[in-house]
């Protein structure tokens, strides 16, 4: 089951953190009538039986005065962005509400939306002093009907009552994007793994654990191959001729009568696999490709896209490359050779200025507006939410982004291209 994450937003002393506390069943977050209690993103990772795997975040008051720098607002608005579910808790016992002009509220309303995100309004009522529900929302946007429940956050039993809620208006738990376009069960297929210097050993890498484990589940064979890639593309014809005769062989044996249904390869062998499966029928892809599209929630389509503005590049240009994960890098790392090399062979020495970005460190969307393209790996590291928070900026930034496993195919030419996007249905 996908992980959903819920972000708890509003102004200081609304009752953020007593539903923290609600929704973990747990004395989680510090509780307290001192404003500004809750000075940073606070994350749970846990499983709400009713609700499956959940991240939630306990945000400060976006209302904080002076303490409340940029920099908080930033991981406030940070941690709503990678939220699917944004509660709004609004403490109805605030009697400012009646002079009020609602600008927190608002504030985070207008992103939620913005961002596409599911938004519920939660009303903290623990008293009967001041009951003003209506008069807030018809204050906050009087043309829309918010979803919205009250309840005293504060009354453990009332854990109950937040989940059903939960429960009944979310849709998140109907969204599912198959790792791999239907499979079928009597066909193998053909995962090469060519084994790097940096890959560590005694396990593979997450996206090769990942297709590994998701066919094996699903019933469908695989065979997992180590092509030597250092003897594929040597100089001496004789090497390369004895590399493709021991791939030709064992594709040749497991593809009779056409069993092989599918090859995914490191994306940095599309140099090879390009020119050696020309001649097969079966269908080719990369474990890049499958990893983006599957985090992106089945948007290949526009990490394909952004190789038009790959091929509008102009010297001067800068682009961005982005991965999810901090490894080590040695020898013929993709991010920091191969693809930068390609570049300088493309559009000339240093013509093209390449910056990188690690980890879950992304550029700011001020940052990202130098950039013409974002070059992206498959993201294994991440999760929808930080990919998808990745896309929404880019989007708004009007930056166009690619992937790895797309670009590196596209260096085959676009025959290439279209075999690795066609088992996703798509085709330039
Ligand atoms: N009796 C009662 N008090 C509540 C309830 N919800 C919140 N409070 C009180 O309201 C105050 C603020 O609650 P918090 O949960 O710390 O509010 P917050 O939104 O996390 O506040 P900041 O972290 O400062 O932004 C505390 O004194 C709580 O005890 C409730 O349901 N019942
Ligand atoms: S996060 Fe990116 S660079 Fe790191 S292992 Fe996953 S796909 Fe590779
Ligand atoms: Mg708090």
């Amino acid at each position: 089951m996908k992980r959903i994450n819920i972000g708890l937003f509003g102004r200081v002393n609304s009752g953020k953190s007593t539903l923290m506390n609600l929704l973990t069943q747990h004395e989680t977050s510090i509780v307290d009538s001192t404003p500004g209690t809750t000075a940073d993103v606070k994350t749970i990772v846990m499983e709400i039986h009713e609700l499956g795997p959940v991240k939630i975040f306990d945000t400060a008051g976006l209302d904080e005065q002076g303490v409340l720098g940029d920099k908080k607002k930033e991981k406030t608005f940070n941690a709503l962005k990678r939220s699917d579910i944004v509660l709004l808790v609004i403490n109805e016992n605030n009697e400012a509400y009646s002079t009020d002009e609602f600008s927190t509220e608002k504030e985070i309303i207008s992103m939620a939306k913005k961002r596409g995100k599911e938004l519920f309004i939660i009303y903290n009522k623990f008293s009967d002093v001041n009951p003003v529900k209506n008069i807030i929302s018809a204050k906050i946007d009087p043309n829309h009907k918010f979803i919205s429940t009250e309840l005293e956050l504060a009354k453990k039993s009332n854990y109950i009552h937040l989940i059903d809620f939960i429960k009944k208006n979310s849709k998140l738990q109907q969204i599912k994007t198959p790792l791999l376009p239907n499979m079928d069960r009597d066909k193998i297929v053909f995962l090469n793994i060519p084994i790097d210097e940096e890959s560590p050993e005694g396990r593979f890498l997450r996206p090769q654990m990942m297709i590994e484990e998701y066919l094996v589940r699903r019933f469908v064979p695989t065979f997992a191959y180590r092509m030597d890639l250092g003897k594929a593309r040597s100089i001496k014809s004789e090497e390369v001729a004895e590399e493709k005769k021991r791939f030709d062989e064992y594709i040749s044996h497991l593809n009779r009568d056409d069993k092989v249904q599918l090859l995914i390869t490191d994306s940095q062998g599309m140099d090879i696999i390009a020119k050696w499966t020309k001649d097969y029928n079966f269908m080719v892809t990369t474990f890049s490709i499958v990893m983006i599209n599957f985090l992106s929630r089945g948007n290949l389509e526009m990490f394909v896209n952004g190789i038009r503005a790959f091929e509008d590049l102009k010297p001067g240009d800068k682009v961005m490359i982005a991965e999810g994960c901090n490894h080590d890098r040695k020898g013929e790392d993709i991010g920091t050779v191969q693809i930068p090399r390609k570049m300088d062979k493309l559009f000339g020495k240093d013509q093209i200025q390449v910056d990188h970005y690690f980890g879950r460190v992304f550029a700011g969307e001020e940052n990202l507006k130098e950039y013409k393209l974002v070059i992206h790996c498959g993201g294994c590291m991440l999760d929808q939410q930080a990919i998808a928070a990745r896309i929404e900026d880019l989007i708004e930034s009007g930056v166009s982004f690619t992937n790895y496993g797309v670009l590196l195919s596209y260096f085959e030419g676009k025959d290439a291209l279209n075999k690795v996007i066609e088992p996703f249905g798509l085709k330039i």
